[in-house]
């Protein structure tokens, strides 16, 4: 089912397709103007169980995911101004400055000695972050997940030989029992899609130390990566719902779209609308 529908319809109508049609496993929308949005392969289960998180004790945990310098920092930024919102920064402080180590730039410097040790204390803080659970929030936002850790970097790191077969079985392996031992649910992935000549100016004009000599191929992999997780799902395929959205755009615009966005992704219900009237517009 494929609807063409001015901006304004669009949280709205899709709670209302999703009640029209529940046993529907995907739902795509798109609008008109500059602003792409697309909530990919809705799972009814899943969303039935974002809306029953609503009414239960749990909070709600939404990610932000996207390549690197994507906007998610400014993203988060948004947010934190709903008081029924607690936010998870990205602990990219720790992987900086671990008992006085930097993680990150030695990983950069020469990834195939130093990316599992990267690799493997990302993975405990991302853990550390999905375990935490905010007090009197309704929402938990997080900056990423132990999941783009998993399938968009170590990934990379893999496939492009920088991490060996040994290396790489072990980390999964740590993954696999982390999985099976934690609750890593997410309620909702927000992609914030780029293109990878949008990121690499950014990262350049950004200048963050440890980032001056990333190459725009190791870029492009990573947004590859991205798009095959949140918009093919075919390796790594998940049913947890997909909100993209086009990030390419300066930070005034992307905050105006944060905006309009805002009950979409923090699971505000809409006004009750007729889904005859809106598929008919
Ligand atoms: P990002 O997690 O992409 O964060 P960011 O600061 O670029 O976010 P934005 O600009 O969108 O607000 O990356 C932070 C750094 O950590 C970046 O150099 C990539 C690196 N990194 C890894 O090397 N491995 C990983 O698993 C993750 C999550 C990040």
């Amino acid at each position: 089912m494929c609807a063409q529908l001015s901006k304004g319809f669009v949280s709205t109508l899709l709670v209302n397709v999703r009640k029209a049609f529940p046993q529907m496993r995907s739902v795509t929308v798109s609008t008109m103007g500059k602003t792409k949005c697309k909530i990919q392969k809705l799972s009814p289960t899943l969303y039935g169980t974002a809306l029953h998180s609503t009414t239960s004790d749990k909070p709600l945990t939404v990610c932000v995911e996207g390549n690197i310098a994507s906007g998610k920092t400014t993203f988060l930024e948004h947010f934190k101004k709903y008081s029924n919102v607690e936010v998870y920064e990205e602990p990219v402080k720790k992987w900086r400055n671990v008992e006085g180590h930097n993680v990150l730039a030695k990983m950069y410097e020469d990834p195939n000695r130093w990316s599992l040790t990267l690799q493997t204390y990302i993975q405990l803080t991302m853990l550390d972050r999905h375990v935490q659970v905010p007090e009197d929030r309704q929402v938990k936002l997080m900056e990423r997940s132990i999941h783009s850790a998993r399938y968009c970097f170590v990934e990379n790191l893999y496939k492009s030989g920088k991490m060996t077969d040994m290396e790489y079985v072990v980390l999964i392996e740590w993954f696999h029992w982390i999985r099976q031992h934690h609750d890593l649910n997410v309620d909702l992935i927000v992609y914030l899609q780029t293109r990878p000549e949008t990121v690499y100016e950014r990262i350049r004009k950004r200048c963050r130390q440890e980032e001056t000599t990333i190459p725009i191929e190791y870029l492009c992999s990573l947004h590859d990566l991205h798009e095959d997780w949140l918009v093919e799902r075919s390796k790594f395929p998940t049913d947890c719902p997909v909100l993209v959205i086009d990030a390419n755009l300066e930070t005034e615009e992307m905050i105006k779209i944060y905006e309009e966005k805002s009950p979409e992704i923090l699971f505000q219900q809409p006004e009750p609308l007729q889904l005859e009237s809106a598929l008919g517009s």
